[in-house]
């Protein structure tokens, strides 16, 4: 049944009457979304409702996951219902610009990639029916806020995603569970988000736990005038979910970290218990016939003692408990960092929650037992990525190459005694956000070339293959022309700069981390600048770098890479001699809604971390989808892309992963610094005062060029992969000039985009690591 527009217009208007007193017209933009949004979750109820309840006595699968990058939700809502056109028209009707809610800040309840993942895989499984729900955490702030000061350093903002409310999730307080820690206990309050199903009347849930105090005020304390400690059990439960930790990749032992995370597992699985019990009895035996619960990353690892906890405290042996929970959960590793591999301190770990180190040590032990040459415990540290593989049914990495390299390599010695275990699943991205919200000109044209929808079933795209002729190149340019246009228009507003749409947009937009490598960028902006300033490339292509990033805010160097970035820009930027050919944009507070408005517009996508680093990496398929070339390396899901588009519709550079493990040990980075004077004028304005240097920057030229206490020098190879990827680039560059040659090449990698659907991804995980079907109510 469709959704009644005109019944949610009205709905609206009734809102915004009752609780602001205010018309369409004069509501501000929070008032719209707000009252909007409740329309909307009153549309959905029904819906909402069956959805859960015609499954309760099924097989399901619950996602556990740390982190969500939900974004902004209200246009991804009506877009998924198949109203957001006609809820435009009728509110244009009324003139109001649903493009007000454009205002309305993003819910970043994630860091990048694993926390996005996250929030594609719940749309594809509302999607495609699969019976999924997610777990995680409300953090009253997510992900800081980003601005650059007059340095062009990183300057972080608190980001208070909720103040105006949070019309998107409901408050279920009679789903309340207590959280024990050995000196306090925590209610963990349920709020409900709604997944809304793509073509479907599916509605999936992501429930969200937020820490409050059993006693809101201490009574006694607050007779004895005694303010502040009235309030001090208030604010330690709910310091807990206070803030997102801002750490992207690299690991950090923090007590309330690990509070975070137990919150997370004794909750979503005293949830879980409850469920079942009330599904199929007081049984638990047959819990794993019932739930499978897939683990994001180790973040959600402490679920696996938790769970052996409260069935063992239902009565249950260890060894019946342990079993089920073998047979329950499945592990997915994100990273191959050893840094970024959490391992915990045992006795941190026994401060915060004693039982569960008691429960790893036994695992630990029986581990041992069987398998001498493995461990969990090692120096009195817990590894839980070991746990994970030990307790579990599945392991996976995210991108072919990746999965490789974990059974090659991280795993080695897991892989050896339990081969069955290990699986791939290369990661994909929801068509509907990151193709048919984002970039509705692109969708219309390919909609109307192979006739009908095919957001819904991606397979469908590559019948464009065959019917890519000049016609077609020539609409598709015209639409990233148009696209461009637009992203010029949101730069205008919100960095004060502007763009030319016809130059080429080659964009870098992901975390600020060494290994994506933002600085070998950067150096070849450098180069390529003082080249056309000697008259050295007559026929380059007028270009705008355009970056987005955020830095964890204790990554000294990543903070030092942004400086760098934003004193080339200025230099750039303000050269009249350059003008007309280079610019470079480092864009603030890049974020899922910035993301919506950079990827339709980009022509060149910089994928160039070195081989081996990057798990799988997503942006890359969001921009391939919208038809930019890799410009990237073969490491992670590159491989799987360009093998999909064609090498030759791509610009591949660089070592692969066997010549870098070859050239380890006798890599002389300072070598190839010093027999290229270009190479050489590029990097030494790192410190030579071209822009403005300092400390932070020197130490990266030298940790380039000399290497440090952790790490030899140039860790990342940057200068091993320079040549290839400053030609390859100019390369691309040169091609350029040929509009239709190279909008061929963009067309074909749209053609080839199927496999990069996360409705792929979640089939693959509900058919061979969950075993479990689509239902439809
Ligand atoms: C505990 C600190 C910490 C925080 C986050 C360690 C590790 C992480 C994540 C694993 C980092 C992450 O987001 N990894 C990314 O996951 C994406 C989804 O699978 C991949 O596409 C990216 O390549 C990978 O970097």
């Amino acid at each position: 049944m469709k959704y009644d527009c005109p019944s949610i217009l009205k709905w609206t208007e009734a809102q915004l009457k009752y609780t602001y007193d205010v018309s369409l017209q004069e509501a501000s933009a929070q008032e719209l979304h707000e009252a909007l949004s409740q329309a909307v979750m009153m549309a959905i109820s029904d819906n909402w409702n069956h959805s859960k309840h015609s499954r309760m006595h099924s097989r399901k699968a619950y996602y556990i996951s740390a982190e969500y990058l939900i974004g902004r939700l209200v246009y991804s809502n009506l877009f998924n219902m198949g109203i957001l056109d006609e809820m435009k028209q009728l509110f244009a009707e009324r003139g109001v610009d649903l493009a007000i809610l454009e205002d309305i800040e993003d819910a970043a309840l994630g860091n990048g990639g694993l926390g996005r993942l996250a929030a594609c895989f719940l749309d594809s499984a509302a999607s495609t029916d699969i019976p999924l729900s997610g777990y995680g955490l409300r953090y009253r702030f997510g992900l800081f806020k980003q601005k650059f000061d007059d340095q062009g350093s990183q300057v972080e903002g608190a980001d208070d995603w909720a103040k105006y409310g949070d019309p998107w999730s409901y408050r279920r307080y009679n789903h309340t569970v207590k959280v024990t820690f050995p000196d306090h206990t925590v209610l963990a309050v349920p709020y409900d988000v709604p997944v809304i199903g793509y073509g479907t009347q599916n509605v999936g849930t992501l429930r969200l736990w937020q820490c409050e105090a059993e006693e809101e005020l201490d009574f006694s304390a607050f007779n004895d005038q005694d303010y502040l400690r009235a309030l001090t059990q208030k604010n330690k439960a709910e310091d807990i979910t206070r803030v997102l930790y801002p750490n992207d990749s690299t690991w950090e032992g923090k007590r309330l970290r690990i509070k975070q995370q137990y919150v997370l597992c004794s909750a979503s699985l005293q949830d879980m218990l409850r469920r079942y019990k009330a599904a199929h009895g007081n049984d638990l035996s047959n819990f794993a016939s019932f739930y499978a619960v897939q683990l994001n990353d180790t973040h959600p690892a402490m679920s696996i003692p938790e769970l052996i906890r409260l069935l063992m405290a239902e009565g249950m042996n260890f060894d019946q408990a342990f079993s089920i929970a073998q047979q329950t959960f499945s592990y997915t590793n994100h990273t191959v960092m050893g840094e970024a591999l959490e391992k915990w301190d045992l006795e941190l770990l026994r401060s915060v929650v004693p039982e569960i180190v008691e429960i790893i040590l036994r695992i630990d032990a029986k581990l041992k037992s069987e398998h001498p040459n493995l461990f969990i415990v090692r120096d009195n540290t817990a590894h839980m990525a070991n746990l994970s593989v030990y307790v579990g049914t599945y392991v996976n990495g995210v991108a072919e190459i990746h999965s490789e390299i974990l059974k090659d390599d991280v795993f080695r010695d897991w892989y050896q005694i339990f081969p069955e275990r290990f699986q791939n699943k290369t990661n994909g991205v929801t068509p509907r956000r990151w193709m048919g919200l984002c970039n509705p000109e692109l969708t219309q044209m390919i909609k109307y070339r192979i006739g009908g929808d095919f957001l819904g079933d991606l397979d469908r795209i590559a019948k464009l293959k065959p019917m890519i002729d000049n016609d077609m190149v020539q609409q598709f340019n015209a639409i990233k022309h148009q696209k461009k246009e637009q992203l010029c228009q949101v730069l205008l507003k919100q960095e004060g700069i502007r763009l030319n749409p016809d130059f080429i947009f080659d964009v870098q937009i992901k975390r600020l981390h060494e290994y994506k490598r933002q600085l070998l960028n950067a150096i070849s902006i450098m180069d390529i600048y003082f080249r056309l300033k000697n008259g050295e490339l007559p026929d380059f292509q007028p270009t705008v770098y355009l970056f987005g990033a955020k830095s964890a805010p204790g990554y000294a160097r990543a903070k030092a890479i942004i400086r760098y970035i934003n004193r080339i820009a200025f230099l750039i930027n303000n050269d009249p001699d350059v003008a007309d050919k280079l610019k470079v944009v480092f864009v603030q507070n890049y974020n899922c809604s910035y993301a919506e408005h950079i990827i339709p517009a980009a022509d060149i996508s910089e994928q160039i971390s070195p081989a081996g680093t990057e798990a799988s990496g997503t942006g890359n398929m969001k921009l391939m989808l919208n038809g930019a070339v890799t410009l990237g390396t073969l490491d992670g899901a590159n491989v799987e892309i360009v093998k999909e588009a064609g090498l030759e519709n791509n610009y591949i550079f660089g070592a692969t992963v066997p010549e870098i493990n070859a050239c380890r040990d006798v890599y002389n980075p300072r070598g190839i610094y010093e027999s290229d004077h270009h190479l050489r004028r590029a990097v030494d304005t790192l410190v030579d005062g071209t822009v403005p240097t300092d400390d932070a920057q020197r130490e990266l030229f030298h940790a380039l060029l000399d290497g440090t206490h952790w790490h030899r020098a140039d860790h990342y190879f940057l200068m091993l992969d320079y040549h290839s990827y400053l030609e390859t680039k100019l390369r691309a560059n040169r091609d350029y000039a040929n509009r239709l040659e190279f909008g061929r090449k963009c067309l074909m990698n749209v053609a080839s985009g199927a496999k990069f659907s996360s409705d792929r991804t979640i089939r693959q995980y509900a058919e061979e690591i969950w075993h479990i079907e689509p239902t439809k109510y």
